[in-house]
């Protein structure tokens, strides 16, 4: 059993997570490196200056992923990097790295898909306010639009942004993430009105101005519910729980970021749960947020559960298998999840990121042997490809990581790498599970059977 031929195989990563070079050669600060610096926010108080210095080190990178067989690689730009101050002038040796990095890998034969926006919000910007300043997403395009004139001859795959429901939802909300903070309902909403207008513009200029002709989507996160079994009730109470709306958790509901988009519209609980602390949606908004996609990026390690109150009760059972972040092994989310989005809103599927950390470690023989990635690997793709053998259109899937990196608050005790890195040395080592991913790749899926 295969997957389609042109079923895009890859592996995900994010500027700030592996690039390191935090303030060299022009780069300004944003809001990871500025609170990252502040302590009690972050695992061992560690943070992205250094990383895996892939800026010095990214050609040893693209190598040891052709090595790997991999076909694309899904990365993000810093804005600080292009636009030190988030807004005005420009950096040209930034610009200058990425366009190194997208030559090096074409030469390579791997396809770069770029993700605008990966969390690494400008520090300057953020002084002004950041994504509730009104014109937080006229800086977004502005920004974008430099990349795009610079990138869009060679790169066909944009993201516009990763995760709105995780760094609306971590970074202002429960203040897990930076900038660290928990602000009103009111805010929230208005920031991703804001940061959904900024996607629907950077869609429209995308269209307008790539030189080649793009495929446009986004990668966002999605609490799926799966079905407690297969009869029809339990179906849809897992299909409407995907889809839901509540106060407490909406900056990660799905509908609240999706229905806008493709529906052009908030879900209709979202008016009658928030009432007055609906965003000011001004004339011509919601056509601006519904510009046409090509995909939907989506973002799946689990189907929801941890946060479920009735925990006990899905996926999430006594004894579970856990990853290393304690997260449940639950492979039918790559089933569900795909399906249900599929259903709703009718745009192919792009798996933006999946995989899982686990306690990696050099052995005595100089591996790394990892079976327990290479088995969730296979449960998961097994999962996704009955998706697709039952009819949900999958445009590919991006293991995340291609290389052990900073997991954001968890710092670097957390491995969801393909590549293992020895941070006191930088020396990367492929693990089994980027062997064995190299024959998935090769035989089209045929070694997860
Ligand atoms: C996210 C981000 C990644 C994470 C990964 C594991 O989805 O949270 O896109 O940056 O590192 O998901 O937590």
């Amino acid at each position: 059993m295969q997957f389609s031929n042109d079923f895009l195989w890859g592996a995900a990563s994010a500027s700030y997570q592996i690039e390191g070079a935090y303030l060299e050669d022009g780069k300004g600060e944003n809001i990871w490196d500025a609170y990252c610096q502040e302590s009690g926010h972050v695992a061992h108080g560690e943070n992205g200056n250094v990383a895996c210095d892939h800026y010095h080190r990214f050609r040893e990178d693209v190598k040891m992923m052709q090595k790997m067989g991999i076909k694309n690689y899904r990365f993000s730009i810093s804005w600080t990097r292009i636009l030190p101050n988030g807004t005005g002038a420009v950096n040209q040796k930034g610009i200058q790295f990425y366009s190194d990095l997208v030559d090096a890998l074409l030469e390579a034969g791997i396809t770069p898909m770029v993700t605008l926006f990966h969390w690494d919000y400008p520090y300057a910007l953020h002084q002004k306010g950041g994504w509730l300043n009104p014109e937080s997403s006229d800086w977004f395009v502005d920004y974008a639009k430099v990349v795009v004139d610079a990138l869009s001859d060679r790169v066909t795959y944009w993201m516009t942004i990763n995760e709105p429901q995780v760094f609306i939802g971590c970074g202002y909300a429960i203040g897990k993430f930076a900038p660290f903070q928990k602000l009103p309902v009111r805010d929230l909403a208005q920031m991703c009105h804001n940061v959904l207008l900024a996607h629907g513009k950077t869609v429209k200029m995308i269209r307008e101005c790539a030189k080649k002709t793009p495929k446009i989507g986004f990668a966002f996160s999605t609490p799926c519910t799966t079905p407690t079994d297969n009869s029809p009730l339990a179906i849809e109470i897992a299909r409407q729980k995907s889809f839901a709306f509540t106060r407490e958790r909406f900056t990660f509901e799905t509908a609240w970021w999706a229905d806008p988009i493709f529906l052009g519209d908030y879900p209709q609980d979202a008016y009658s749960v928030l009432k007055s602390d609906m965003p000011n949606i001004k004339e011509g908004d919601m056509e601006l947020i519904s510009q046409p996609v090509d995909f939907y990026g989506v973002n799946i390690y689990y189907s929801q559960a941890e946060e479920n109150p009735n925990a006990y009760v899905e996926n999430d059972y006594m004894g579970c298998p856990r990853t290393q972040m304690g997260w449940p092994v639950t492979p039918e989310a790559l089933y569900w999840g795909p399906k249900f989005l599929f259903e709703r809103y009718g745009k192919p599927i792009l798996i933006s990121e999946n995989g899982m950390a686990s306690h990696d470690w050099v052995q005595l023989d100089g591996k790394v042997h990892d079976p327990g990635r290479i088995d969730y690997m296979k449960r998961y793709l097994r999962e996704l490809h009955r998706a697709m053998q039952d009819g949900t259109e999958v445009m590919g899937y991006m293991y995340w990581s291609i290389m052990d990196n900073f997991e954001w608050a968890d710092g670097y005790d957390k491995r969801f790498g393909l590549v293992y890195v020895d941070y006191r040395t930088q020396e990367r080592t492929i693990k089994d599970s980027g062997y064995f991913y190299q024959t998935v790749i090769e035989t089209n899926g045929e070694t997860i059977f």
